[in-house]
């Protein structure tokens, strides 16, 4: 089988082969997703990335020695292209690290109050969301022919271009803003409200199903079989989520990437006032699951401070970056890592001076300082998300798993440990392209369910553990970030 991954830092198409057992997975191409500022817009290249897609093809089929059983792609949420009805793009899709739906969720909040608009979809307003992308797409409300137009998020739009069927995959669908979160489908009143076209919406199919076969034109083009789509799991997270290598029933997560998505997994969504004051999100997750859970800015923070240093003509890895703030000076200075300052992309070293020079703290002057604020601010930020997510469920939480690409920073697995006195349970890196592999598998009946497929990761990548250090420091430093930041 094979899985391509839209990831914010790289994209990566990857095999696997499950042998009834374990599942062994195989890199075979990675290659870069930037964004393109194009005018006064942020776009996808969603061109340049199918090309790619075709090349991890190539080199899938290359690396197997023949075709490849079956094909699902994920990305990150929210973002969609729009397709006119002779299937061609309206547009480059955009990107939503971009502050135009800003004032359009100002006006949709007239029309919906905030309390009422989380009642009825459960996701948290944020001016990423589709729902307030697609209201600032100018093209929609002053195109002529928009009302023949279709929305595809983008996993589905990629398996539409490969495979000619339009579907809306559940999992991809949540991030929208406009599903119902209990009916699991489409919030045709909140469309309605909004002035929003349903026609624009395809019908939702849930996560492991077949969209269709590839296309015979690009079988020819690229000299592979024919062999299906699958719908595995459009969503990024919830793919990585149905990858947790869990053993216990209850535990929170921690997908670790660019974004860090920290949450539990329910089979009902907490739609409470509560809930929606400690901004909790409630997102599909495979088997109709719910993934209650928070955005928190994650390793965002630390990939645009990267490329800021790098425009300066500092060059630095992650490994080396980690390791200069483990050697960094004692932190005092904290972020609030869910502040949407950070969304954008721009001078995050920056940014994170003013920040801390607003809030009255010591201002981080080095290049470690810096890093060590993001690090300590993170775990910091997980520690009150947990007692956020202990709250709302009743429940007492004894372990968290750590999931993604960025579970290699170990510093911050133990940091998180640390500072909230938890046992961390780290792996599997690949996590997302695994859950999307594990969810192929599941749609060609080699695993009948989400607990057979954690079983098999268990089984395939044996996850790390990293237990709580230096228990009263951290419980004294929390003091102190929350009496600054939590409070106000
Ligand atoms: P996404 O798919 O959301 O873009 P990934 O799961 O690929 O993200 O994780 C990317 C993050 O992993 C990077 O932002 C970086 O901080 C971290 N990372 C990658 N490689 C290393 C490494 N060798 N050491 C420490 N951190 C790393
Ligand atoms: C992580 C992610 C997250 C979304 C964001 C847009 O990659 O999918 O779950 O909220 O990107």
């Amino acid at each position: 089988m094979m899985a391509v991954d839209f990831g914010a830092s790289s994209g990566r198409a990857v095999t696997g082969h499950f042998d009834g057992e374990r599942l062994s997975i195989q890199e075979v191409h990675r290659f870069a997703n930037e964004p393109v500022q194009l005018g006064d817009r942020l776009h996808w290249d969603f061109l340049r990335l199918f090309h790619e897609l075709k090349q991890g093809m190539v080199k899938a089929k290359q690396q197997l020695g023949r075709t490849p059983a079956s094909i699902a792609v994920d990305t990150w949420g929210v973002d969609y292209g729009l397709v006119d009805p002779k299937g061609q793009l309206v547009g480059n899709p955009g990107h939503y690290r971009d502050l135009r739906s800003e004032p359009a969720m100002r006006e949709a909040l007239k029309l919906i109050p905030e309390a009422d608009l989380y009642a009825r979809t459960g996701i948290q307003s944020s001016s990423i969301n589709t729902v307030y992308q697609l209201l600032a797409e100018e093209q929609l409300s002053f195109g002529q022919n928009a009302g023949d137009w279709r929305m595809l998020f983008m996993p589905d739009l990629f398996h539409y271009y490969l495979s000619g069927v339009m579907a809306s995959e559940y999992t991809i669908a949540s991030t929208s803003g406009l599903l119902d979160p209990v009916k699991r489908d489409w919030n045709i009143p909140v469309m309605e409200t909004l002035s929003l076209p349903p026609s624009l919406f395809n019908p939702i199919i849930m996560p492991g199903t077949r969209v269709g076969e590839l296309r015979p034109d690009i079988c020819a083009e690229l000299s592979v079989d024919g062999m299906p789509v699958i719908a595995a799991s459009g969503h990024d997270t919830a793919a990585a989520v149905a990858s947790i290598p869990a053993e216990a029933s209850r535990y929170a997560f921690i997908s670790s990437g660019t974004w860090s998505l920290m949450g539990i997994e329910l089979d009902e969504p907490i739609l409470t006032e509560r809930s929606r004051q400690l901004l909790f999100s409630n997102e599909g997750g495979a088997e109709g699951k719910i993934r209650l859970l928070k955005n928190i800015m994650g390793l965002w923070l630390l990939q645009e401070c990267r490329r800021t240093w790098a425009m300066e003509g500092y060059q630095l890895g992650y490994a080396e970056l980690t390791e200069m703030a483990e050697h960094a000076p004692r932190n005092s200075s904290y972020i609030d890592a869910g502040d949407a300052v950070f969304l954008p992309p721009g001078n995050m070293p920056q940014r994170i001076q003013e920040y801390c020079r607003a809030t009255g703290q010591p201002v981080p002057q080095s290049r470690p300082e810096i890093v060590r604020c993001i690090l300590e601010s993170l775990a910091f930020k997980y520690r009150q998300t947990l007692g956020e997510i202990e709250e709302l469920t009743g429940e007492r939480l004894e372990h968290i798993h750590m999931v993604g690409g960025g579970i290699q920073n170990r510093l911050l697995c133990q940091l998180t440990a640390s500072v909230t006195g938890k046992t961390v349970i780290a792996g599997p890196v690949e996590a997302t392209s695994i859950g999307n592999l594990m969810m192929q598998a599941k749609a060609h009946g080699e695993v009948h369910n989400l607990a057979e497929i954690r079983q098999v990761v268990r089984q395939s990548f044996p996850p790390e553990t990293y237990l709580p250090q230096d228990a009263d420091e951290w419980e004294e430093r929390y003091r102190k970030y929350h009496q600054l930041l939590v409070r106000h």
